[in-house]
């Protein structure tokens, strides 16, 4: 495939190739580690891919063939947080893990090498993984002083099971790629050469579906694991439909011609 840029960022990289955007953390001197300013333009860049109506899939990978990311730059964390340029401690990956998990499209982590820490909640939160088979994953939390007991720990649990996520930090061990397939953490592993074509593959078959069902199993999934926020997302989703229907249309269209809603001619169904 073609890739152009969609936007510059100093950080990352943002490039599309028809429907699929791809999101690149770019600091491979760190291992792609992460910076509040990368942060910032992650979500910026995944705003832009989740308004675009002609994106269908987001792709989610770190710049060349060592890591994926090894989470927060530790060179720039601070009192309480990691601080960028407004020298500002933040914790906005957070941020980013909660925009990730709303957008309403497939996001598929391409991971190539390291995926640690922070970085790997990052490969957690997208829907699908595919990785190289050269690709490493952990947390190293409790080891450098950190821990995500957010995503990190209830949702790892939910996808690994409670003992391997409770291995997983406490021993901070690092797992292959077929051990991490082998755990349910992630979908598939192929030769590194091979995963763009793997990662575009399956994007492409994602593509021929239909883009609301797609929209209602992410958000039904996230309503069980997410509690009322994930019912939110749903019941959002309902509405959105609603607003479509000539049926939801006359409440608003009778409210201003100021006259009473006429609902019944829309079918009351089983
Ligand atoms: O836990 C959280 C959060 C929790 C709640 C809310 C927000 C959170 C946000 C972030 C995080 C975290 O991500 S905490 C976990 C932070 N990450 C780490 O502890 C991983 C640190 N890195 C490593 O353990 C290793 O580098 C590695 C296993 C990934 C790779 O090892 P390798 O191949 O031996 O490479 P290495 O030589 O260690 O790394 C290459 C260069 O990259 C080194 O710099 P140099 O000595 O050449 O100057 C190394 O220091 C640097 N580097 C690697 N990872 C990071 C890093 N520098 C800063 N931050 C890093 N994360």
């Amino acid at each position: 495939v073609e890739w152009s840029t969609v936007k510059e960022y100093s950080e990352i990289f943002f490039e599309r190739a028809d429907a699929i955007a791809k999101i690149t953390m770019n600091n491979p001197r760190h291992h792609n580690a992460f910076t509040p300013d990368m942060v910032q333009e992650m979500i910026d860049a995944f705003s832009i891919a989740r308004d675009d109506a002609s994106i269908g899939v987001i792709i989610l990978t770190g710049e060349g063939d060592k890591a994926f990311s090894s989470g927060g730059d530790q060179s720039v964390r601070g009192n309480g947080g990691y601080v960028g340029h407004d020298h500002i401690a933040r914790l906005n990956v957070l941020d980013l893990q909660h925009l990730m998990r709303i957008i309403p499209k497939p996001i598929i982590a391409m991971v190539k090498g390291w995926s640690v820490g922070g970085g790997n909640i990052l490969q957690l939160v997208c829907d699908l993984t595919i990785a190289a088979d050269n690709a490493m994953f952990g947390q190293t939390g409790p080891k450098v002083g950190s821990f995500d007991a957010g995503y990190g720990s209830g949702y790892l649990a939910r996808v690994i099971g409670h003992k391997r996520a409770k291995e997983v930090w406490f021993l901070n061990k690092f797992y292959t790629a077929k051990e991490a397939y082998d755990m349910n953490w992630i979908n598939r592993v192929v030769p590194l050469a091979e995963v763009e074509d793997a990662t575009i593959e399956w994007a492409n078959i994602i593509l021929q579906k239909s883009p609301t069902a797609l929209r209602f199993i992410k958000a039904a999934m996230n309503a069980d694991t997410d509690g009322l926020a994930g019912l939110q997302q749903f019941a959002g989703d309902a509405t959105m439909l609603y607003y479509t229907t000539d049926e939801g249309k006359e409440g608003k269209n009778a409210f201003l011609e100021k006259r009473d809603p006429d609902f019944s001619k829309y079918p009351k169904f089983p």
